[in-house]
């Protein structure tokens, strides 16, 4: 059993006392909520696991991407696999979604390189041309909230959408939220104002109060986690450093949030330098500036 294997090779989330909160997250207890955030025992003994399931904590060698000079890989084989870019926030979700299930070995990693594209891509695997995209049995699918669903659903490894009711349907209102969300704070950027972004971020840190049996959106980490923390992980470096506006002040939750998820390794293996954002994300919304 995939999650089974990550628990042992994950050794640092052992020393933890299961029975007491302050051990799995002291810093939780410095900071004052409406609603406390001290979780039960016996919720957090689920959470530990969860979180260590969800630590992906097999140390993977980065394949370099392929390019317009690299040969395909062996297209259809039965191998799955997970055709990404590194820099793609997208992609990134799909990658993480992998990592959690601890599927390391069974859906192979394949990094294109965006801008120097291999043609076999867009002729073999996937006519969209663009990342992620998942090859399982005969068929490429792509759209990173529609894979992430998927992979959850059709691989071995722990459940990352809950089963109770309420809690799927917030999801699913969130997983719709995810490109509302972009919109909101893209549109800030482009037009240097700050109102849109400044609601949107209000509006996941009110989403982050909803179950109090956990720091996720969901109380437990989940799917969710995963779509919106590629784009949270851009916007606080971008913000940050050129807008001198830290996307955590008075939205304690959100900085709890940040807090948790860094502490993923499954998600901390695909991160990349705040810079390549920063710089990135100038050049697409800052162009008319410059
Ligand atoms: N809606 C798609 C968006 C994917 C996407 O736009 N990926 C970008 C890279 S971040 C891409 O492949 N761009 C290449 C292109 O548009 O030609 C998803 O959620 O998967």
């Amino acid at each position: 059993m995939a999650a089974l294997n990550i628990i042992s090779y994950h050794h640092s989330i052992i020393p933890y006392n299961i029975n007491n909160p302050r051990h799995f997250c002291p810093k939780l207890q410095s900071l004052s909520f409406k609603k406390p955030l001290i979780f039960p025992a016996k919720k957090l003994t689920s959470r530990v696991v969860v979180s260590a399931m969800a630590s992906g904590s097999v140390k993977e060698t980065l394949p370099a991407a392929l390019d317009s000079s690299s040969d395909p890989p062996a297209i259809f084989d039965g191998t799955p696999k997970l055709y990404i870019s590194y820099s793609c926030p997208y992609a990134q979700r799909a990658w993480i979604t992998r990592n959690c299930k601890g599927l390391q070995e069974t859906i192979k990693l394949v990094p294109i390189d965006l801008k120097n594209r291999p043609a076999w891509y867009k002729e073999k695997v996937y006519p969209e041309n663009k990342v992620p995209s998942l090859e399982h049995g005969n068929e490429v699918k792509g759209e990173s909230l529609d894979l992430i669903r998927y992979i959850d659903s059709n691989f071995e490894g722990p459940s990352l959408f809950p089963h109770d009711l309420a809690r799927r349907e917030f999801g699913d209102e969130l997983l719709d939220y995810t490109g509302s969300f972009y919109k909101a704070v893209t549109t800030s950027l482009k037009e240097s104002r700050m109102d849109e972004a400044v609601a949107a971020f209000d509006h996941v840190e009110t989403a982050l109060s909803k179950f109090d049996d956990g720091p996720f959106f969901l109380g437990k980490f989940s799917l969710v986690d995963i779509a919106y923390v590629p784009f949270v992980e851009r916007f606080q470096a971008f913000f940050s450093e050129v807008k001198n506006y830290d996307i955590t002040r008075g939205r304690p939750r959100l900085a709890v949030w940040i807090q948790e998820m860094n502490k993923i390794e499954a998600y901390k293996q695909t991160q990349r330098d705040p810079k390549e954002y920063v710089e990135s994300y100038r050049k697409r919304f800052l162009s008319s500036s410059l």
